[in-house]
């Protein structure tokens, strides 16, 4: 494919700017004298998505005319914002910088403009994004699909310390992106009866009368690869209401009540992920997961048969990756839509299905495992249940006929009859899935030995690993332009185009004047992040120091609290001796916690009111700061990744499925301490053990010590762990209330779940090594520069090229 030439003449700048100017007339509708910098956001993305138009239609034809493509079906896509992703791809920033500027304006003002698209809660949201960029940059035909939300994830602000989850409305202006398909529209049913045909003995066709119905309306983002070779869709439904009221209840005075059947439709593509603490809450998930996995479905039929005609050819046409369980209907679904729809013997429909469908699975946290009340299913999706106990007789059949062990029979029945009776989704998505797979090496091992072993053993071999990877051009080239610089300078643009370039810088990582070089461009990372830090907390940090930086999901196994306590032990430490040298640190932290996590959220005020203390003591002024910055979102680890020293990736062993903001740090030059989960082994792998700093438990110790109940015995603590944690028994950080902490201090001497004392003292004479490294100048930058040269393997490319090879059979 022929790549757009990279405009950097003055005529093109100029044909730039009459663009941007000629939308600013035609769509925004002002002038550059009235226009808003919201305004001059609009017209400069309408701009810059007319680029890729062409292309688009170019790759669209592709995906007509034949080519296998994929489907990501997936509940969360964390895109951020997309100009600068889409001004980078198209090797448009310069040009655009340009012209405005021309015009009197700041491409950056108008950049910090775009709301993020906050259509995800983290890792698996993220790593759909990511994904997405990474198919469209390597050419594969992807659709993804996924739901509208009006509201994204939650806007996150700090009241006192604790958090405050505020609506977010990036739709509350146009959205420039997308394209509104009015006319591809799916009904979406739900609830009512199954009539069985004949109506006695036994059935042979059913039909499913449903209750009610909900109409799926497309809108479409284009997803712009690398160079502007390919452009992808991102096709996202919204949810509508079939009738818009029932004007006999409107004209007979219920104004309201008129107007119900239409919030219950709508209320589908309301908001990611309604919290599930009431039924309400658990039905509205449940509705939303068959919503766009049903209108995704019924979308690929409808563009099979126009294509192709015979469904029976849907597998070299189509995959399916199922992003986690939250599509997991879809095997049921696709059954319904191909047996009772399209009439297929169930057979051959089952054939298409299990050669469509794969899997990724992204926990092994049993409280994660989706399971729904088959009562709610009964009543949600009548039809799909009936289906999917077929389904598990046809998987269980052969392990009664041979008289299998109950045991056995219950483990891989998808039926959950333990205690009440549930659908347990990853079963279902394993049973139809051709492959299953886990996203880091450790992980897809443990789901072989814990989550999905006995279905391992009836399956041997459809469960594969695909370590996870993020997309270097954005978590690089567009988040870090000096860094990105320096690489170009140093190893050409072809580190561009091939992250496997990165290695060639490892012959300059004892050069000095290169790390001179390396260390300016984080310096001015550090400033940045300084000034922003103290924009949004008000709190002063120093840019020299070292940048500890913890950014991810607030949650119990990520273990924030593990951080925190050093963060006391170390306070208290100064305190004791001021006269010592002791390295400054800024520790950082961001992250939101789920609403309904009162534990998480807890956490979330231990960080802040420490930071009270801490910040406001004399005595450790200039050594030790601690930041808990709000909102953290993608643009917001665009901005911190860079200016990382220090990357805190310190899960309790084996519960991190992969991670990959370990990734994009360790890209950006900070160093990991971090345990020996998830992804961080296969990073250690690369970057060379002497430049990560690992400490704890392996995920197998962990187990012993649990089984050993050492987690329960408060009698293997150490004088430095107990007095950090008698300091916040005590009130140290919380004098107007001394027993805020009770409740999480309790937990750790009752049952240490995360180990975070069990893993206390390594953490702590691992985080003192770091000290003593950082106070190598050389030393340290050598380390950093190894990071980012070794890990170019850990690009989203290679992980996409797996899929390709080994699941999809795409070709790349
Ligand atoms: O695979 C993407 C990402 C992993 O990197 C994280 O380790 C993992 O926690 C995350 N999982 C989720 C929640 N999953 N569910 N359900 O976000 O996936």
């Amino acid at each position: 494919a022929s790549e757009p030439a990279r405009p950097a003449s003055g005529t093109e700048t100029e044909a730039f700017q009459q663009a941007i100017l000629a939308k600013l007339t035609y769509d925004v509708g002002t002038d550059p004298a009235h226009a808003t910098d919201h305004d001059w956001f609009t017209a400069t993305a309408l701009a810059v998505r007319d680029r890729a138009m062409d292309r688009w239609m170019v790759s669209k034809g592709r995906n007509q005319a034949g080519d296998k493509q994929v489907c990501y079906f997936s509940l969360e896509f964390l895109i951020g914002r997309l100009l600068s992703d889409t001004l980078n791809n198209l090797r448009l920033t310069d040009c655009a910088r340009d012209a405005l500027a021309g015009l009197g304006v700041d491409l950056d003002r108008i950049r910090a403009i775009e709301p993020d698209a906050a259509l995800g809660n983290g890792g698996l949201g993220r790593l759909a994004a990511c994904f997405m960029e990474s198919m469209a940059s390597l050419e594969v035909p992807a659709y993804g699909y996924g739901i509208r939300y009006e509201h994204g994830l939650f806007r996150q602000e700090l009241r006192d310390g604790w958090q405050q989850e505020l609506p977010e409305d990036w739709l509350i202006r146009e959205n420039p992106w997308e394209f509104e398909r009015s006319d591809l529209v799916y009904r979406v049913t739900f609830g009512g009866f199954v009539e069985e045909f004949p109506a006695s003995g036994r059935p042979t066709r059913f039909a499913w009368k449903p209750a009610e119905t909900v109409q799926a309306v497309a809108f479409d983002t284009p997803v712009v690869g690398w160079r502007g070779r390919h452009v992808n869709t991102l096709r996202l439904w919204s949810a509508r209401a079939a009738e818009p009221l029932r004007l006999d209840a409107f004209n007979s005075g219920d104004h309201v009540g008129a107007l119900a059947d239409r919030a219950r439709a709508e209320a589908i593509s309301r908001v990611l992920y309604p919290g599930d603490e009431t039924e309400a809450g658990r039905e509205l998930r449940l509705r939303q997961e068959f919503f766009f996995t049903s209108a995704s479905l019924q979308d690929l039929l409808a563009r099979h048969t126009r294509l192709h005609g015979d469904l029976h050819t849907l597998p070299d046409h189509a995959a399916i990756q199922l992003n986690d369980t939250h599509p997991a209907l879809a095997v049921a679904e696709l059954m319904r839509l191909l047996v009772d729809e399209r009439h297929l013997a169930w057979d051959d429909a089952w054939a298409i299905a299990t050669r469509t469908l794969n899997y990724t699975n992204h926990t092994l946290m049993p409280e994660a495992l989706e399971r729904w009340p088959v009562s709610l299913m009964e009543q949600l999706l009548p039809r799909h249940l009936q289906i999917i106990y077929h389904i598990n007789w046809l998987h269980l059949e052969p392990l009664i006929r041979r008289s299998a062990d109950i045991e056995l029979i219950k483990a891989v029945s998808v039926i959950d009859e333990s205690q009440g009776r549930y659908v347990r989704m990853g079963h279902l998505a394993f049973i139809g899935a051709h492959k299953v797979n886990g996203v880091s090496a450790l992980h897809t091992d443990l789901m072989r030995q814990t989550v999905f072993r006995d279905l391992n053993a009836l399956y041997p071999g459809r469960i594969v690993n695909k370590t996870n990877g993020i997309t270097f051009r954005r978590w690089l080239h567009q988040a870090n332009p000096q860094l990105t610089q320096l690489l170009t300078q140093e190893l050409g643009e072809a580190v561009l185009d091939d992250p496997g370039a990165l290695i060639k810088l490892e012959r300059l990582a004892d050069d000095s004047a290169f790390q001179d070089r390396f260390r300016s461009q984080r310096s001015a990372s550090k400033i940045s992040l300084a000034k922003l830090v103290a924009d949004r907390t008000g709190v002063q940090i120093d840019p020299s120091a070292l940048f500890d930086i913890h950014i991810k999901r607030i949650h119990e196994y990520k273990r924030q609290l593990l951080n925190i306590l050093e963060v006391v032990a170390l306070y208290d430490a100064i305190r004791s001796e001021p006269g010592r040298h002791w390295v400054p640190r800024v520790k950082i932290f961001a992250g939101k916690a789920a609403a309904s996590y009162h534990r998480a959220k807890l956490i979330i005020k231990l960080a802040n009111d420490v930071a009270k203390i801490v910040n406001s003591d004399p005595v450790v002024a200039g050594r030790l700061k601690v930041v808990f910055l709000p909102n953290y979102n993608v643009s917001l680890a665009e901005t911190i990744i860079p200016a990382a020293d220090l990357s805190e990736q310190i899960s309790t062993a084996g519960m991190e499925a992969s991670g990959t903001g370990n990734m994009k740090l360790a890209l950006n030059g900070a160093l990991t301490i971090g345990t020996l989960d998830g992804a961080n082994i296969e990073i250690r792998e690369c970057v060379g053990e002497e430049n990560i700093f690992i400490f704890g438990m392996t995920a197998e110790e962990v187990e012993t010590y649990r089984k050993a109940g050492l987690h329960r015995d408060r009698a293997g603590w150490s004088a430095r762990f107990e007095n950090a944690i008698s300091l916040i028994s005590a009130g140290a950080f919380s004098p107007d209330d001394p027993h805020r902490f009770d409740s999480l201090i309790h937990a750790l001497s009752s049952d240490d779940t995360f180990m975070v004392a069990g893993d206390f003292d390594s953490y702590w004479a691992t985080q003192r090594r770091v000290d003593e490294l950082w106070q190598e100048p050389s030393a340290w930058s050598r380390a950093s520069v190894l990071n980012t040269a070794r890990v170019g393997w850990f690009s989203a490319d290679r992980t996409i090229r797996e899929y390709a090879d080994d699941i999809w059979k795409v070709p790349v």
